[in-house]
């Protein structure tokens, strides 16, 4: 069975509200199944930093669907929930990304998984741990072990 993790991310209007809303229509989607999530965490706003702070979550789930059915998916309810388009890093009521899919790797315009960033977010990381914390292992097993690395 392959192990997929989305991050919730919300920083506008009612942050608590958005994330749990997200997870149920997340779970509504046919084809796709919550079966983990983190508690909700608040995190100081990363990248762009003149912005509110953020309440973040990570959840697990099984699906059906290949990597762009599912981001397909995402991207509808983000619309659905009332996201628009602003600046990059900038403020969202919503933001689901896609962080892992099995160990699929995907690099695809508008589709990069694993998510490139997300091996050095304190706000992806910890509720990640908290859900799958051998994930997170064997993340920092493979950054720290990679002889591609930089630095
Ligand atoms: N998302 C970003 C940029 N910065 N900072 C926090 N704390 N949480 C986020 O979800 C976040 C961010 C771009 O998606
Ligand atoms: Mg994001
Ligand atoms: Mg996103």
């Amino acid at each position: 069975m392959e192990r997929i993790f989305l991050g919730l991310g919300s920083n506008i209007g009612d942050r608590a509200a958005s994330i749990n809303r997200a997870r149920r229509l997340i779970d509504g989607v046919s084809g796709v199944r919550v079966i983990r999530a983190s508690s909700l965490i608040e995190t100081k706003p990363v990248g762009y930093e003149d912005q509110p702070d953020f309440i973040n979550a990570v959840i697990e789930i099984e699906t059906t669907l290949p990597p762009r059915d599912l981001l397909f998916e995402i991207k509808r309810i983000e619309r659905e929930m009332g996201r628009k388009e602003t600046f990059r890093f900038g403020p969202r009521i919503i933001d689901i990304d896609i962080l892992l899919f099995g160990d699929r790797v995907v690099d695809e315009p508008g589709l990069v998984i694993p998510h490139p960033r997300m091996h050095e977010r304190r706000f992806v990381l910890e509720p990640l741990a908290e859900i799958a914390p051998e994930v997170v292992k064997t993340l920092q097993y493979n950054k720290a072990h990679n002889p591609l690395r930089e630095t």
